[in-house]
């Protein structure tokens, strides 16, 4: 379902007159009230003046990661502290967290873009929402919330964790649409099948998963095990939290970038030369209705390129494809560039393969080396050893055929890989230390 059809299927060129209002507005704002911009403008002799077209913003330098750690806590909000109302932040596995804020009225906007998300995912008022996304500082749980309660569905604020209470709660409340990261997806329906608990019996029509990279071998393994249809959903704190763009459930092929409020661009990271559509490169968002924490060409660091290529559902809205990985996620393996996603693929090509696996990155004599670890069903672990050593083998070779990386592969026993309720970890990089 379309929720804002006005929006969501505006002609080119009136949306085009709209984002160039919307970014003019954006851009004063930063100048007046943010120094770091101010700062940027003047350096590059720039003044909000000289943005007069949407081409005009490629003259406009880039934002980092960097920059916000610069200005930690509060130094890249746009509005006093006392029109802040709520304040999120990411984890970040290294240095400080990202600290973002909302005004009242950004706390809305995004309720409004997570209840669009939500339509597009399938869900309607009448459905009821198991949200398995934590909360907390994290995005995932709030803004799924307030875009539930905006749609007029019943949300259920289950957050992660407690997966065998979730189980029970699925099968007394009956819910319809759940929400979760992908890899806690799977592990719910784990649980389930121990608890003797089949999703077929369950009411699940719909699963809005996100928060990480999967693949299109895992969205086929989660729709195959929970019975239900799975869309993409993405977003970052640094742009709003989820809500940033969504697949529709009618296509399921690219995530439709909710324009209105932010303008993607794609990069290469290296030359940070501005790359045509269907290229891939590094994804640059910039936001052109947030008053608190507005941002402009962020660098996500995520991988993705883009098509505006029609929708069938309707949507105007230019789409991403599937993030295939992060640049900060790229293994470098004796020289070979090799994304988590791409092992990913190769894995779960295998029968038998259960989605959970983990790379385990080491340095021996000066040599990288890269151990698969992967967890497969009891029928072949019963097998003999030299069947589990052949099949060893077999996944080694296809990896090494297709990425060109040599890996050694462990089948491990079901359960050994250590589950996550909220983001997996999928790589284990021991050279750093
Ligand atoms: O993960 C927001 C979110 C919550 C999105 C719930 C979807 C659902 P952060 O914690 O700031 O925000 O992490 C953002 O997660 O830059 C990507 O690298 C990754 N990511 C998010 N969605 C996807 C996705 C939330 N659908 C970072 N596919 C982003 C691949 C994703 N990666």
């Amino acid at each position: 379902m379309i929720l804002d059809i006005g929006f969501e299927t505006m002609p080119r060129e009136d949306l085009e007159a709209i984002i160039l209002r919307r970014l003019k507005t954006t851009i004063d704002r930063v100048y007046t009230n943010v120094p770091f911009y101010r700062k940027k403008f003047e350096e590059n002799n720039l003044t909000p003046n000289d943005i007069q077209s949407l081409e005009d913003l490629k003259r406009i330098p880039f934002t980092k990661k960097e920059d916000l750690r610069d200005n930690y806590p509060f130094g890249m909000f746009a509005v006093p502290m006392d029109n802040v109302v709520r304040i999120h932040a990411s984890s970040g596995t290294t240095g400080k967290p990202t600290v973002v804020g909302y005004t009242a009225r950004d706390v809305n906007t995004w309720a409004e873009l997570m209840a669009r998300s939500l339509a597009a995912g399938g869900a309607t008022r009448e459905d009821i929402i198991h949200n398995a996304y934590g909360y907390g500082l994290f995005t995932g749980g709030l803004g799924i919330h307030y875009g539930a309660e905006k749609l007029g569905a019943s949300v259920i604020p289950v957050s992660g964790g407690n997966t065998k209470r979730q189980i029970v709660i699925m099968k007394d409340f009956g819910p319809t649409i759940l929400t979760a990261t992908p890899s806690y997806a799977l592990h719910l329906a784990e649980v389930a099948e121990d608890m003797g608990v089949s999703f077929e019996d369950l009411k699940f029509k719909f699963g809005i998963f996100g928060a990480e990279p999967w693949s299109e071998n895992m969205r086929n393994e989660i729709e195959g095990k929970l019975g239900l249809t799975a869309v993409d959903i993405y977003g970052l704190s640094e742009v709003i939290g989820p809500g940033v763009a969504i697949e529709c459930h009618e296509a399921k092929r690219g995530l439709h970038i909710f324009e209105d409020h932010f303008i993607p661009e794609i990069i290469d990271p290296v030359s940070e030369e501005v790359l045509p559509y269907g290229e891939t490169g590094e994804l640059v968002f910039t936001t052109i209705t947030k008053e608190a924490f507005p941002i402009i060409r962020y660098r996500t660091r995520d991988i993705t390129s883009l098509n505006p290529e029609p929708c069938i559902c309707g949507r105007t809205h230019i789409r991403m494809n599937r993030v295939s990985g992060r640049t900060d996620d790229m293994l470098i393996i004796r020289g070979v560039n090799v994304f988590p996603s791409q092992i990913e693929s190769v894995l779960m090509e295998m029968d038998a393969a259960e989605p959970h696996y983990q790379l385990v990155v080491d340095r021996e004599d000066n040599l990288d080396t890269m151990t698969v670890l992967l967890e497969v069903g009891e029928s072949i672990f019963s097998d003999e050893v030299k069947h589990l050593q052949n099949r060893e083998r077999e996944i080694a070779k296809n990896i090494k055929d297709y990425l060109g990386v040599s890996a050694r592969v462990k089948l491990v026993e079901p359960k050994t890989i250590a589950r996550s309720e909220g983001k997996a970890v999928r790589v284990i990089d021991n050279r750093k230390i």
